[in-house]
């Protein structure tokens, strides 16, 4: 027997992109690959702190120098850092492919994974002659709006290449205005739909301030060099997008999720493995009845203002449910410190719910207490929670979470945006989530379509397999 096939994993070094980078490594690993993930510096030091669990896989880390890390908050009141980040994500093409160099010196490389988002990742593979593989993790429907774009340039409408920011956006007819009403028609496997669920990133003002059309348009040329797409979403689950996406790119874009471990997976020990001290929510989760816990978490880079916050709590106080809250500072920068700690003090005077700064969110959407996620949308979270049967209530903050609530969370029937983000507003949609049967049932109908899908003979485990065996 020769030695294993070895690939390369490049996330995008923010934290709801580094998780499923892992389990995608850990998945190939367990069917005999050997992987190696590059991360910037920073993501290495956590990730070897805490690597105890995958000790036994052929899974080794490298690292990258690079001196920012993942800035707070990429809507329009953080533009200048994030617009920052990714410059500094463009500059590593050098070093990577240095790196990429050396490395299949001492161990041939059959292709490099990296996140869509990571601009420079295919650009050093290309130089160092290794074929490039792009790591989808988000919806198929915001890859068929995304994608899109290669089509129209393909058809001479929308050239990408030499073209600036302001000419893309005359060119490209469904780029969102301030007429967010605008019908948005003719993607790929969707129906027309409101230009308000367009990633955030396609409104006029975000592009102006941003020149986010810039990576925008990069990450397009990716296209080009990429030989596969693997997507973090489910066929069964997207069947029209999935299909039409094969005139987009043909050939190239496949469902390989959800790649976590699914419930008795041993996602607990896993995660708190990662972090002890998360195990506090765990315990608190078992002490309450069935189904009676609403989960609310905004991720790890959405924020929200004072007064959303105030809404927010006092909204979740007066719907009567318990819950529990992942709020850190960052969260809401707005807020002083006795916000949280008067907040806190209410909480444990009344016994309405648990406020922490992190949770091992997988256990806590698997665990039997868990009947429904107040969520930003983010793709990991609403992917996890329909994957454990838990119904949502979506509050999207930016990037594709609009279009998240919109085609999974609404379009499944599996949740409901919250509009009217009052107090009373957000306490009424909470009994309602919370209430509805329907809703539940059909969470745990995608939660048997995520697990087929995963399973062996499933569709996600026969792309993923078929992946493999064409490496070379
Ligand atoms: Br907060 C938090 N515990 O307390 P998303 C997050 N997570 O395990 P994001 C925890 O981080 P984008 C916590 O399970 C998920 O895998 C969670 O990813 C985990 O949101 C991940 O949902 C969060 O995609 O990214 O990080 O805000 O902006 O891309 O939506």
């Amino acid at each position: 027997m020769g030695s294993p096939k070895h690939v390369i994993l490049v996330p995008f070094p923010a934290q709801g992109h580094v998780l499923p980078g892992v389990y995608l490594a850990r998945k190939l690993a367990a069917q005999g690959l050997s992987v190696t993930i590059i991360n910037i510096d920073s993501i290495h030091e956590n990730l070897t702190r805490t690597w105890k669990h995958i000790e036994h896989q052929d899974i080794r880390l490298e690292s990258i120098p690079m001196r920012l890390k993942a800035p707070k908050g990429f809507g329009a009141e953080n533009l200048n850092d994030a617009t920052a980040f990714m410059d500094a994500i463009y500059d590593l093409e050098e070093a990577l492919a240095a790196l990429l160099e050396i490395t299949k010196l001492s161990h041939p490389v059959s292709c490099v994974i990296s996140d869509f988002y990571h601009l420079s990742a295919p650009l050093a593979a290309a130089r160092a002659g290794i074929p490039s593989v792009c790591f989808w993790s988000g919806a198929a429907a915001w890859a068929s709006i995304h994608y899109s774009h290669s089509s129209l340039a393909a058809a001479g409408l929308c050239p990408v290449e030499g073209k600036t920011l302001r000419s893309l956006l005359e060119l490209t007819p469904f780029l969102a205005d301030s007429d967010t009403s605008k019908l948005v028609s003719n993607l790929p496997g969707l129906k027309p739909f409101r230009a308000e669920y367009l990633p955030s990133y396609y409104r006029k003002e975000f592009y102006e301030k941003s020149g986010g059309g810039k990576y925008f348009s990069l990450s397009l040329r990716r296209v080009e060099i990429d030989s596969c797409i693997l997507a973090n979403s489910i066929y069964e689950l997207e069947p029209q997008v999935f299909d039409a996406m094969q005139q987009v790119v043909p050939g190239k874009f496949v469902s390989v999720g959800p790649l976590f471990p699914l419930k008795g997976g041993g996602a607990s020990e896993m995660e708190a493995s990662l972090r002890p001290e998360s195990r506090e929510s765990l315990e608190w989760l078992d002490n309450q009845a069935p189904n009676s816990v609403l989960y609310v978490s905004f991720g790890s880079v959405a924020s929200l203002t004072r007064a959303e916050m105030e809404e927010l709590t006092q909204g979740l106080e007066a719907s009567q449910k318990q819950f529990l809250m992942v709020a850190s500072r960052d969260l809401a920068p707005e807020v002083n410190e006795s916000f949280f700690r008067e907040f806190g003090e209410r909480l444990s005077r009344s016994g309405a719910g648990m406020v922490v700064s992190w949770v091992p969110q997988l256990a806590v959407l698997q665990h039997g207490s868990v009947g429904g996620f107040l969520t930003h949308c983010g793709w990991n979270s609403t992917l996890e929670s329909m994957s454990n049967g838990v119904p949502m209530l979506g509050w999207p903050c930016h990037s594709d979470q609009n279009t998240n609530c919109k085609f999974i969370l609404e379009d499944q029937e599996i949740g409901m945006e919250l509009r009217d983000k009052t107090r009373t507003g957000i306490s009424m949609a909470i009994r309602s989530l919370m209430a509805s049967e329907e809703m539940r049932s059909r969470a745990s109908h995608i939660e048997r379509v995520a697990r087929e899908a995963a399973s062996e003979n499933g569709s996600s485990y026969k792309n993923l397999h078929a992946f493999i065996h064409s490496l070379k």
